[in-house]
């Protein structure tokens, strides 16, 4: 038997942050689709039950064309079970205003709700102020079934940690769970829980920004008498993919640009691109960053971050008794971060060589 395991989706992200309005507008629809897709997967490959752990709304307003494709894949698909627990993004708003619930649409409550999936029983809870002390103790399991357990939250092993974010893994030790199926961690981790079970964020569905980079898709659980093998889906139509660059020795612009773009060749021009530059530079590099955008216009996205630094080592001014020596030691000294430090000190060099700004 297979089960996914899913969650943090996001749907109705505004997606604006890197993006023009009519991207911003297409990404969302990609995201919609992507789950749309998934279930289209679930149901070619006799997948039994979806697990929604969390976030599957990226806030409590969601709009009626999204919520009504939501309802109409669940409907569409009585076959799958969809077994749905709110996130700290979506809070209830989805379910409780919901009319008709589709028979297929189980949803976790702020009590321990199980639902038996062919030989699988899958219990979860929606935790909140009120209830996240006390599911610890209030989660009994039984040693002979085979136990999924959905939560949504950050992990930590301290104890008395407790709010409504936090689930306390060490206190779920020893508690029969075969798989606790977690959502909130957008980036898929495994781990042993225990002797007996593993738990897993599956991250994402899709990256949204360049703090997601990488694979992004759900689990893919296979269950037979024996055990539960979790496998993980690699399911995103677009990646965000980071592209750190060492500049460190180039003194030409052209030749850091042609070295950018022939990476870059290696990377699908379906996906999102920054491109950092890292390392340091001497004061004769004039940098193009907005032409080597350019040149990176053939993917979906492309931006690039400049890190790199200057190369200006204190120990060459300290004894400099010009009004360069002079600017730079008052730069250095000053409360400026060193990005900003840099900047100044490129700009006010620049000008006391008489060169363009
Ligand atoms: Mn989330």
């Amino acid at each position: 038997m297979k089960i996914i395991h899913c969650s943090d989706i996001h749907l109705d992200s505004k997606m604006e942050t890197n993006l023009s309005p009519i991207k911003a507008k297409e990404r969302k629809q990609e995201i919609l689709n992507t789950f749309e897709r998934m279930v289209g997967y679930a149901a070619e490959n006799d997948v039994q039950a979806i697990i929604i752990a969390g976030d599957l709304f990226d806030s409590t307003r969601i709009t009626n064309s999204t919520k009504s494709r939501v309802l109409n894949t669940i409907s569409k698909n009585k076959n799958i079970e969809f077994l749905y627990l709110c996130g700290n993004h979506d809070e209830n708003n989805f379910i409780s205003l919901l009319e008709d619930r589709p028979s297929n649409l189980c949803v976790f409550d702020k009590k321990w709700t199980t639902f038996e999936v062919g030989n699988v029983k899958i219990s979860g809870i929606a935790m909140d102020e009120s209830n996240c002390n006390s599911i610890y103790d209030s989660l009994n399991l039984n040693a002979d079934d085979k136990n999924i357990v959905v939560l949504h939250g950050q992990i930590s092993n301290y104890n008395n940690n407790e709010n409504a974010e936090n689930i306390n893994l060490s206190k779920l030790k020893n508690k029969n769970i075969d798989y606790l199926a977690l959502g909130h961690i957008h980036e898929y981790v495994q781990d042993n829980l225990d002797k007996r079970g593993i738990y897993c964020y599956c991250g994402c569905l899709e990256g949204r920004g360049f703090d997601e980079c990488g694979e992004k898709g759900f689990v893919l659980l296979e269950i037979d008498d024996k055990s539960i093998k979790p496998e993980f889906v690699s399911f995103a139509k677009r990646k965000l993919v980071e592209l750190d660059f060492d500049i460190t020795g180039f003194d030409n612009w052209f030749d850091i640009e042609e070295a950018i773009v022939a990476q870059s060749k290696t990377i699908s021009k379906d996906n999102l691109l920054k491109v950092v530059l890292k390392g340091r530079y001497e004061i004769n590099l004039d940098k193009h960053i907005e032409m080597l955008e350019q040149k990176l216009e053939n993917f979906y996205f492309a931006k690039v971050k400049d890190e790199s630094l200057l190369t200006v080592k204190p120990q060459d001014v300290e004894n400099d008794i010009s009004l360069r020596g002079e600017f730079i030691r008052k730069v250095l000294q000053s409360n400026l971060t060193e990005q900003e430090k840099e900047k100044t000190i490129l700009v006010g060099l620049k000008s006391l060589l008489g060169e363009d700004l």
